[in-house]
């Protein structure tokens, strides 16, 4: 046990660039999703001028964006924050089906991670919970992932 090397990552990336990519639909509950994400990574050492925050209309419109962020190589990693919400559209599964799939592909296909904190939920009170009320904040959360990836991405490569 003692001779196996393991490899992870820590929260530690301070000088790693990291964009935002935020829908403006359901723009209430997103609006706490970003604030979770952007009180983590301070919280974390990274500088505000190390983070941009990139408004797109719709969680479907999020791959698309943060595509062209990860193609510009410009960034460590990526925050997407949305709210899709069964109640309000019969399209659910096509918007979140889609918005999970491409983000996953972009992350996949420009090796760069992809924090998916887009919320899908049944209703509108499930969203609350998971946007800084009873179920913690969802934005948050899928910074820290962020954080974690970039410095075990990091520690791969090296
Ligand atoms: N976009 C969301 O981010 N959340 C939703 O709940 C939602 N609903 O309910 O439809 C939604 N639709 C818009 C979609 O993402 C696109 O912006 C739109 O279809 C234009 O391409």
């Amino acid at each position: 046990m003692t001779d196996i090397r393991t490899l992870e990552g820590d929260f530690v990336a301070t000088d790693a660039r990291f964009a935002i990519v935020a829908s403006r639909f359901n723009s209430f509950i997103v609006e706490s999703l970003i604030a979770g994400a952007i009180d983590t990574l301070r919280r974390h050492g990274v500088k505000d001028a190390n983070i941009d925050l990139v408004r797109v209309p719709g969680a479907f419109e999020m791959p698309l964006a943060a595509q062209q962020l990860a193609a510009g190589k410009r960034y460590d990693g990526i925050i997407a924050l949305g709210a899709v919400i069964r109640g309000s559209t019969p399209h659910f599964d096509y918007v979140a089906g889609e918005c999970t799939k491409g983000l996953a592909m972009v992350s996949l296909q420009h090796s760069i991670p992809v924090g998916f904190g887009v919320l899908t939920t049944d209703t509108i009170e499930q969203a609350v919970e998971r946007a800084g009320a009873k179920a913690g904040n969802k934005g948050a959360d899928a910074t820290l992932s962020v954080l974690e990836m970039v410095s075990l991405l990091r520690r791969l490569e090296g």
